[in-house]
């Protein structure tokens, strides 16, 4: 018998929380990204990789999220950027409110482009809305081809997608190629990157997105001006 539990956007309160924080964020001109994976699929990896080619454009913070220890903030810290971590423990996901108090101890003024790695997980985080200007969501190459399909929520609300560690798929890679068709079908709009942030490949196309990303915000708001 099949049971389906249907919950969208997390609480109404947090909902209310996260339509603060946007405010929040659209009045200090930050563009906020929401950074989403299961467990280990290269969330911080793909930080460490991307943060340097930004470096001189925009001004970046980023508050990590995680069950338990400081060790993503310290990586994001030894690339000489401001990093906040919170420890949820027993819950999978952030929450509106958690980033909203969090911005009481990490103040974000100044800052371009504020990215929230989200604690790891297919679930939770694609219920609730943190305030985010945009959802990135990162999959594995060698994970299997079947996510898309397990987890819709996750993928179908994405802005864009990246598929990391194609260094380990084989080559010609059937697998990472039903797993992009299984993407598509769940999103059919967002940009799909494969990328390696451990050789490199695919990184350059992959920039330029995250610098259109924030790049275009200021477009608008000057264009508003
Ligand atoms: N071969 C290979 N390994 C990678 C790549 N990207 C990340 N890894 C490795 O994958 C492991 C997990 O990477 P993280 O960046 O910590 O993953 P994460 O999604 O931030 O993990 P959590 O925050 O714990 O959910 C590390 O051992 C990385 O070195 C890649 O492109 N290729
Ligand atoms: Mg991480």
């Amino acid at each position: 018998m099949e049971h389906i539990l249907v919950r969208t956007n997390g609480s109404q309160a947090n909902q209310a929380t996260a339509l603060r924080n946007r405010e929040l964020f659209e009045m200090a001109n930050i563009t906020v990204i929401n950074l989403m994976s299961a467990p280990g699929a290269g969330k911080t990896s793909l930080l460490e990789a991307t943060i340097p080619g930004l470096r001189g454009w925009y001004e970046v913070a980023v508050i990590e999220g995680d069950s338990e220890t400081e060790l993503d903030a310290e990586r994001i810290r030894a690339l000489g950027v401001p990093s906040h971590q919170i420890n949820t423990g027993k819950v999978s996901h952030l929450d509106a409110l958690v980033i909203n108090s969090a911005l009481t101890e990490f103040p974000v003024q100044g800052v371009d482009l504020l990215v929230i790695e989200n604690v790891g997980n297919l679930i939770c985080p694609a219920y609730y809305d943190l305030g985010e200007k945009l959802r990135l969501v990162v999959c594995s190459a060698v994970d299997g081809s079947d996510a898309p399909k397990k987890y819709p929520m996750m993928f179908r609300r994405a802005d864009a997608i990246v598929v990391n560690k194609v260094d380990l798929a084989a080559s010609g890679g059937a697998e990472v190629a039903e797993l992009r068709r299984n993407l598509r079908e769940a999103n059919t709009t967002a940009p799909i990157f494969g990328v390696s942030c451990r050789t490199g490949v695919g990184l350059g196309a992959w920039l330029g997105w995250m610098r259109n990303a924030v790049a275009r915000r200021d477009v608008l708001v000057a264009t508003n001006a």
